[in-house]
C-alpha cells in the first residue's frame, strides 16, 4: 500500500534561541522562537510536509533530538544549533550518523561576525548552510530541502 502520510521534517534550534524577540533585536531581530516555529509550520505545508519543531540549551537533548528523527524517520533536519555549531564535534557526529539530510540556518551572518562564529562543525554535516537571511532562512531552508529530497510546492 502506499505511504500517505506527510513527510516530518526536524526543525531544531539550539541554546538561547528560546530569547529570539526579547533581547539583541540589532542581530537576531524582532520575531519571537513562536513566530520562527510557525514560520515553519506554514512552509512545510506548503511542501504537504510537517514540521517538528524543538528547541533546547542543552548539546545533549539536541543530540537525542537528532536521534529521534532518524527513530521516526524524519526526511530532513532543519538545524540552528546556536553557538554550539561553533564548539559541538558531538552534534556534527551525531548528524553524519543519521544520514538525514540537513540544512544549516543561521539568523545573523555569521561570517561578517566575530572570527569564533566563523568555524561550524555542524555546517560540516549539512548538505547547504543559509547565514544572515534573518528568520527567513528558516523558510529558505525548507524550500531548498524539499528541493533536495524532491517534493514539489503543492498547487
Ligand atoms: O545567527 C544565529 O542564528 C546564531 O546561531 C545565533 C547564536 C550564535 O551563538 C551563533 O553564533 C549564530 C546565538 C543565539 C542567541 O540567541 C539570542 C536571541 C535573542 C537574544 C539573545 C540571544
Amino acid at each position: 500500500m502506499a505511504n500517505t502520510s506527510a513527510a516530518t521534517i526536524y526543525v531544531l534550534n539550539g541554546p538561547n534561541l528560546n530569547l529570539l524577540g526579547t533581547r539583541e533585536p540589532e542581530t537576531y531581530g524582532h520575531a519571537t522562537l513562536a513566530d520562527v516555529e510557525k514560520l515553519c509550520a506554514e512552509t512545510s505545508a506548503q511542501f504537504g510536509m510537517k514540521a517538528d519543531c524543538r528547541q533546547s540549551n542543552h548539546e545533549g537533548e539536541l543530540i537525542d533530538f537528532i536521534h529521534e528523527a532518524h527513530a521516526s524517520k524524519a526526511a530532513g533536519i532543519i538545524i540552528n544549533a546556536g553557538a554550539y555549531s561553533h564548539t559541538s564535534i558531538a552534534l556534527h557526529d551525531a548528524l553524519i550518523a543519521v544520514k538525514i539530510p540537513a540544512v544549516e540556518v543561521h539568523i545573523s551572518n555569521i561570517h561578517a561576525r566575530e572570527s569564533f562564529r566563523h568555524h561550524s562543525f555542524t555546517a560540516k554535516a549539512a548538505f547547504a548552510t543559509l547565514s544572515g537571511f534573518g528568520i527567513d532562512g528558516y523558510r529558505l531552508a525548507i524550500a531548498g530541502l524539499a528541493g533536495k529530497i524532491g517534493v514539489k510546492a503543492k498547487a
